[in-house]
C-alpha cells in the first residue's frame, strides 16, 4: 500500500478526508493591506514551477513540505515535486497555458525561489518584507519554506502576507496553491456568465517596508470640509505624519495615535473632471517611510434624480466591460486597458461599468489620467448564498479590499454591491451589511447595484433600490424580453426619486453574420435592438446613464450554441478587439446626439 513519510501518518493519509482542516486559517483580509503608494517593489513576475493537483495530493501527502533535492538524489517515491517540473509565467491563467487545462477547475501549485530582498548589512533588521499578490482566482494558500502561512478568498482583489518572521536573509522557497473551484458558498457562486479562469492572474511582488510604516492613506475632497486625509500607520504610539500637497502649498503634520490619524484642510484645489483630469501629487512621510499618490479632487453627490459631479448634473455615457482577453484571459496590461479606453472614447463614452468583479488597479489609475468615470463592482452576482456567515464575510472582505485599494481614485464614481440578486430577506440583510461597510470605508461615493424590476407590475420594486443611491437595472427588451412597451412602462412608472442607470441592455450578434434584422444573432438584428432601445431610453427623463452590455465579446463556458461556441456575443466588437459590429456606430451616434450633449 502507498505510504508517505512526509504526511506524518504513513498510510493513514489515504483515509483522512479531513486533510484540509489545517489549511483554512489564518485568513489574509483587508486588515493586512498595505498601500503601495509609489514604493518600490520586487517584481516576482516570470516563470514559476507549476503543477495542477486535482486530487489535492500536495495537501494529503504534505508534499509542500518536501525538502529541496535534485531528482537523482530522491530516494522515496513522490507524486509531485515543488522544485521540479513544468513552468508557467506569472501572471497568467492556466486555462490558456495548455489545451488540456482549458476547462480545469481545481487546485494548482505555483513555486519559485525568492531571495530576501533586504540588504544583507545595515538596517535590514528594522525592515519588513511583505508579499503582495495582485489577484489569484479564487482561493490562494501561501507557504514559505514548506510552512503554511494562511489563505485568501476572492479572485479579484490583492492580498498581503508579512513574511518577515520567516525570512532571515538568504534564499527561500515560496509556494502558492491556487484553487478556482466554483462553489455555492463563494462570491461569485458556482453559476455565472463569465469564464472561470484560474491562477495567479495579476502581478506578485515583494515590498520592503521600514518597521514603522504607513499602511494606508485616503485623501479626498469632502464638500463643506475641504481636503480630508486619513492615515493609518503600523504602530500605536502618538506621533506625526507629514503630509505635503505642493500644488496647494500644503505642508502639515497629521497627528496619529492608536494607529490612525485624520486631518481636514480648508482649501480649494483645482478640480478633477473627465474634461480636465487634473491630478495633484500627495506625499505622506513618517520617519523613513514615504508614500506618494496622485489624487484628483472632485465632489460627487446625488441630489434627487441627478448625479452631481463638482455640483453639475452628469449624464453617464457608458459601456460595460469584462476583464477578458482571447489570448491572456483575465491577465491585462496597460496596452489592453488603453485600447479599451480608446474604443470607449470612439463610442463617445465618459463612463465604464467594470463588470462583474474588481478589475486591475491600473484601470482606475489610468482612468484618473484619461478622465473616465468608473462603476466598480464586487461579484455578488445571482444566487450567492445570502445566509451563510462565511460567504457574507468573504463578500464584505472583497468589498473592503476593493474600496481600500481604489478609494483614492477620482475616476471611481460608484461602488456597486450586487448584480441581479433575488429580493429575499436574507439578501437584504447581506447587502445592508455590504452597503454599511462601503459607506464606512468611503464617505464620498454613492452606492449602486443592478436591481430587479417586477415583470408583472412593470415597476422597480426591488428592496435593494432602497439601500443604494443610484438605481441600476439590467434590461434586455428586444432580446430576452420581447415587448418594448414593457420597457416604456417601467421608465414611465419610475418614481424612486433617485438617478436611474440602465446598467445593461443589448443583444448577441455574431461579427460578420449579416442578414435580415428579423434573424437573431445577425449584426442587423443586434443593431435594430440598439436603435429601438436608444430611441426609448433617449426619451426617458429618469435615465441618467446607460452602459450597454458590452464592449467586447467575452469567453463564457455556458454559451455553447453554434453562434456562440463558448463566447457571449453581445460585444459591440468581436473578441479580436478590432472588428466593430453595426451596433457600435449606432451607440456612437446616440452618444453624440442631443442626449449626450
Ligand atoms: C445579464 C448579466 C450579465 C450577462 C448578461 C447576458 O443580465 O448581468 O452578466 O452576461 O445578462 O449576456 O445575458
Amino acid at each position: 500500500m502507498e505510504k508517505s513519510d512526509l504526511a506524518g501518518n504513513a498510510v493513514t493519509f489515504l483515509h483522512d478526508e479531513g486533510y484540509m482542516a489545517a489549511f483554512e486559517a489564518p485568513a489574509f483580509t483587508d486588515e493586512s493591506m498595505v498601500i503601495i503608494g509609489g514604493r518600490p517593489v520586487v517584481d516576482l513576475s516570470g516563470d514559476w514551477r507549476f503543477a495542477i493537483d486535482p486530487f489535492d495530493t500536495g495537501f494529503r501527502q504534505r508534499l509542500f513540505a518536501m525538502p529541496e533535492l535534485a531528482p537523482e538524489d530522491r530516494t522515496a517515491p513522490y507524486d509531485w515535486d515543488p522544485f521540479d517540473g513544468d513552468t508557467v509565467p506569472v501572471p497568467s491563467c492556466w486555462n490558456l497555458m495548455r489545451p488540456e487545462w482549458f476547462l480545469y477547475e481545481g487546485g494548482a501549485w505555483y513555486a519559485r525561489h525568492v531571495d530576501d530582498p533586504r540588504p544583507a548589512v545595515g538596517r535590514a533588521a528594522d525592515q519588513r518584507v511583505v508579499l503582495r499578490v495582485g489577484a489569484a482566482n479564487y482561493c490562494a494558500r501561501v507557504f514559505l519554506d514548506g510552512v503554511f502561512l494562511g489563505r485568501h478568498l476572492g479572485g479579484s482583489t490583492p492580498f498581503f502576507v508579512d513574511l518577515t518572521a520567516r525570512m532571515a536573509g538568504g534564499r527561500h522557497h515560496l509556494l502558492i496553491h491556487v484553487e478556482n473551484t466554483r462553489r455555492p458558498d463563494r462570491v461569485p457562486c458556482h453559476h455565472t456568465d463569465w469564464f472561470n479562469y484560474g491562477g495567479l492572474h495579476r502581478d506578485v511582488s515583494l515590498m520592503v517596508l521600514p518597521r514603522d510604516h504607513i499602511t494606508d492613506l485616503f485623501v479626498r475632497l469632502v464638500p463643506g470640509q475641504g481636503v480630508v486625509a486619513d492615515v493609518l500607520v503600523s504602530d500605536h504610539r502618538r506621533d506625526h505624519v507629514r503630509l505635503r500637497i505642493p500644488s496647494l502649498s500644503l505642508d502639515a503634520q497629521v497627528e496619529v495615535f492608536g494607529g490612525q490619524g485624520r486631518a481636514v484642510f480648508d482649501c480649494a484645489p483645482e478640480l478633477w473632471s473627465p474634461e480636465t483630469p487634473v491630478l495633484h501629487d500627495v506625499e505622506a512621510r513618517w520617519g523613513d517611510d514615504v508614500v506618494r499618490e496622485r489624487i484628483g479632487f472632485r465632489t460627487l453627490a446625488v441630489d434627487g434624480s441627478e448625479i452631481l459631479l463638482n455640483g453639475a448634473p452628469l449624464r453617464l455615457k457608458g459601456i460595460s466591460v469584462h476583464e477578458d482577453d482571447r489570448e491572456t484571459g483575465r491577465v491585462t496590461s496597460d496596452a489592453d486597458i488603453e485600447r479599451r479606453f480608446r474604443h470607449a472614447r470612439d463610442l463617445g463614452c465618459n463612463f465604464l461599468r467594470l463588470a462583474h468583479y474588481p478589475h486591475h488597479e491600473r484601470v482606475a489609475e489610468l482612468a484618473d489620467r484619461y478622465g473616465l468615470l468608473l462603476w466598480a463592482e464586487v461579484p455578488v452576482y445571482w444566487a450567492v448564498d445570502y445566509v451563510d456567515a462565511g460567504t457574507r464575510a468573504d463578500a464584505l472582505n472583497q468589498l473592503s479590499e476593493l474600496v481600500r485599494r481604489d478609494r483614492n481614485r477620482a475616476s471611481v464614481l460608484t461602488w456597486s454591491i450586487a448584480n441581479e440578486t433575488p429580493d429575499t430577506d436574507a439578501r437584504l440583510a447581506f447587502l445592508s451589511a455590504l452597503a454599511a461597510r462601503a459607506r464606512l470605508l468611503d464617505d464620498t461615493r454613492p452606492l449602486t447595484a443592478a436591481c430587479l424590476f417586477n415583470q408583472e407590475s412593470r415597476k422597480i420594486e426591488d428592496r435593494l433600490a432602497g439601500l443604494v443611491d443610484i438605481v441600476g437595472i439590467n434590461e434586455y427588451f428586444g432580446w430576452y424580453d420581447p415587448d418594448y412597451a414593457d420597457l416604456e412602462a417601467i421608465l414611465a412608472q419610475y418614481d424612486l426619486g433617485k438617478p436611474l442607470v440602465i446598467s445593461e441592455m443589448g443583444a448577441d450578434g455574431v461579427a460578420g453574420l449579416r442578414g435580415s434584422a428579423a434573424r437573431i444573432f445577425t449584426e442587423e438584428h443586434m443593431a435594430a435592438i440598439y436603435d429601438r432601445q436608444l430611441a426609448i431610453l433617449g426619451q426617458a427623463p429618469a435615465v441618467k446613464g446607460i452602459s450597454p452590455w458590452l464592449l467586447y465579446d467575452f469567453r463564457t463556458e455556458r454559451r455553447q450554441n453554434p453562434y456562440q461556441r463558448g463566447w457571449n456575443r453581445k460585444g459591440l466588437m468581436a473578441e479580436d478587439k478590432q472588428t466593430r459590429k453595426l451596433a457600435f456606430d449606432r451607440l456612437a451616434r446616440f452618444y453624440r446626439s442631443d442626449w449626450g450633449a
